[in-house]
């Protein structure tokens, strides 16, 4: 597929994608979700690819589902639209690696709901969050009714959902809506450097990790611990990455995936 909204650059083990249609603030369109999936595919396809970061260019990571497409939409049209966005966005998050957002700017309503289908997010200290949803006489369609009280909880996620108040970058760190924030202009080299630090961890690890930890979400405690057990054996063995990672410890070495 031609890629007009999504650039991919590749920089050693991490994929970069940038998200860019300034003009409409990179406002999401049926082109973003298919070419998202297709950038999915492709870069799940990049055996040396070990974490990928997602962006937006200009002042916005993405301002909302694109409104002007939305607006002469019926209900079965609405709720395709939902569900197409709905798949993409589960697509990113059962990627096998890890996928951080680098949030640059405007993150609103379906722009904050694909934050939160990444890994963890990492925001600039002009980095504005919402959910403005009820402005418009709407909810959230792409799962952020369900993403953002597992994340914020239910009483912050209510407030956000509810009100429409816009947040800035220090108030999302405090309820745990991003996990670092960094000097504006400083945000994509500090994104690729926690990227940088993953992708040269044991990288079955790191997939498992992933895996284990968001399986184990919606798992019982004790099946979501067996699963545990049985993906940290898998670990083991002459060959395997985790004998790697431990001699190369104990040879005081750095280890050699
Ligand atoms: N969609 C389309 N165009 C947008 C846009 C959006 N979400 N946000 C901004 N733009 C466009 C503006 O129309 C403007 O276009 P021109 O007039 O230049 O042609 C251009 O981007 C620059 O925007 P502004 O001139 O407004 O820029 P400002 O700096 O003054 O303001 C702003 C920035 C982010 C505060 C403002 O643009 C704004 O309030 N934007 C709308 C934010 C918003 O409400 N976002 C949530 C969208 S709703 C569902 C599926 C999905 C969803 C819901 C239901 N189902 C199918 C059930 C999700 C909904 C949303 O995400």
């Amino acid at each position: 597929m031609e890629f007009e909204i999504l650039k991919l650059e590749t920089k050693e083990q991490i994929a970069l994608v940038t998200i860019s249609r300034p003009k409409a603030l990179n406002a999401l369109n049926t082109r973003f979700f298919n070419e998202m999936d297709a950038m999915i595919e492709k870069i799940g396809g990049m055996p040396g690819i070990r974490v990928m970061v997602i962006t937006g260019e200009g002042k916005a990571f993405v301002a909302g589902a694109d409104i002007a497409e939305m607006v002469n939409k019926n209900s079965e049209e609405g709720t395709a639209f939902s569900r197409l966005g709905q798949n993409t966005f589960r697509s990113l998050e059962k990627m096998e690696i890890p996928v951080i957002a680098a949030i640059n700017g405007f993150a609103l309503g379906g722009g904050l709901e694909l934050a939160m289908a990444c890994d963890f997010r990492i925001a600039g200290a002009k980095a504005k969050f919402g959910q403005p949803e009820v402005n418009l006489g709407l909810i959230p369609g792409y799962a952020g009714t369900q993403r953002l009280p597992r994340l914020v909880g239910l009483a912050d996620a209510l407030y956000l959902l509810m009100t429409a108040d816009m947040i800035g970058a220090e108030d999302a760190l405090r309820i745990g809506l991003v996990q670092k924030v960094t000097e504006q202009e400083n945000l994509l080299d500090e994104t690729m450097k926690i990227a940088g630090n993953i992708a040269s961890k044991g990288p079955k690890a790191v997939k498992l990790i992933k895996a284990v930890t968001r399986q184990g979400l919606t798992m019982d405690f004790d099946k979501g611990s067996q699963l545990e057990s049985e993906k940290f054996g898998s670990l083991f063995g002459k060959g395997n990455e985790g004998e790697t990672g431990m001699k190369a410890f104990l040879n005081k070495e750095q280890p050699k995936w």
